[in-house]
């Protein structure tokens, strides 16, 4: 096998492309699928703050080094999620990598500020723990966005997770879901801008990534995703993209050109419904937001913790009716 660019021996086969690379080359192609996502979707502009939302995994480390790589101002954001010896695994290849590379890096321990770990917080709220876990990420992680000056949130997911998301939601017919389902999420009142500039790279190829730069990731999964219907989804796909290949990228493109426009405007209307969250400030349809709320049935924030509320914060002014 040789590398299609410059008939190198190949290290990557990239069936979906119909294409091999040598190393020097495979990451060039990496670079290349990640600056065409950020310039179709409009996802960076020149000049703007990125806060990268970083797990210990090699999707969200491949991440922040490729945005380096393309020359982007971008610091990377962890999130002590307290699910035992998974987060201290996971927050110490963080640590490594920033070591290793003079990045800027903020941490938030959600157990040393809110007093309680993912697990505990979803019994005491009564939610499945990834669904507890999901809002207080999207919660923090804009909170720190908007408190840092960021203009945009990258987070690492690839192609194989918004596929798979896709699926879930066509399955379903999840209209509201799927009108949500852009790998650009515009900024607004209270919001900061999300973007996915993985959406063009499948998994093998984000693992690939981080063996050739050496990035050492965490491997394991975290020890709550199973049973996660997420995870059968992704194995379907990849069942279907092994006896076709390209299906995956076809199917996932196919939405954004084709389907998603007959989505998209009832998820737009939504955000302009919004008021202020009566703890946080920050946007919610009604009353306290349902990270406060988690925050609330989950427990008070733990001794030692600063003074001030960390949730408290100038919010943005209720939308008036
Ligand atoms: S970290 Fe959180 Fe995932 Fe673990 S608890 Fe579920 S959502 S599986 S990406
Ligand atoms: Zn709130």
């Amino acid at each position: 096998m040789r590398c299609r660019r410059c008939k190198a021996p190949a290290v990557m086969q990239v069936r979906r492309h119909n294409a091999a690379f040598c190393a020097a080359c495979f990451l060039r192609h990496c670079r290349e699928q990640v600056r065409r996502a950020i310039d179709e979707h409009g996802m960076i502009g020149e000049g703007e703050k990125v806060l990268v939302a970083v797990s210990g995994g090699k999707d969200s480390l491949a991440l922040w080094d490729l945005l380096v790589e393309l020359g982007y101002q971008a610091d990377g954001l962890y999130l002590g999620l307290g699910i035992g010896a998974y987060s201290d695994a996971s927050v110490s290849y963080v640590r490594s990598y920033v070591e290793a590379r003079s990045l800027k890096l903020i941490e938030l321990d959600i157990p040393t500020v809110y007093g309680f770990g993912i697990p505990e917080g979803a019994a005491a709220a009564r939610r499945v723990p990834c669904s507890a876990c999901g809002l207080s990420k999207r919660h923090l992680f804009n909170q720190a966005a908007l408190d840092g000056g960021y203009d945009v949130i990258a987070t690492g997911h690839n192609l194989d997770d918004e596929a798979a998301v896709l699926l879930g939601n066509v399955l379903r017919w999840a209209t509201e879901y799927l009108g949500r389902q852009e790998p650009v999420l515009p900024a607004s009142t209270g919001f900061a801008r999300k973007v996915k500039p993985l959406v063009r790279l499948g998994e093998r190829e984000m693992a690939a990534y981080c063996v050739i730069q050496g990035i050492e990731y965490m491997v394991e999964e975290c020890p709550m995703a199973e049973g996660n219907k997420h995870l059968g989804y992704k194995a379907a796909l990849n069942a279907i993209e092994e006896a076709s290949p390209g299906s995956k990228q076809a199917f996932y493109a196919g939405f954004l050109s084709r389907g998603l426009p007959h989505f998209r405007p009832g998820s737009e209307e939504d955000r302009t419904q919004l008021g202020a969250c009566t703890s946080c400030g920050a946007p919610t349809p009604s009353g306290q937001c349902a990270f406060c709320r988690l925050v609330e049935s989950a427990g008070a924030p733990a001794a030692g913790t600063p003074v001030a509320d960390p949730r408290r914060r100038p919010g943005p002014a209720p939308v008036a009716p």
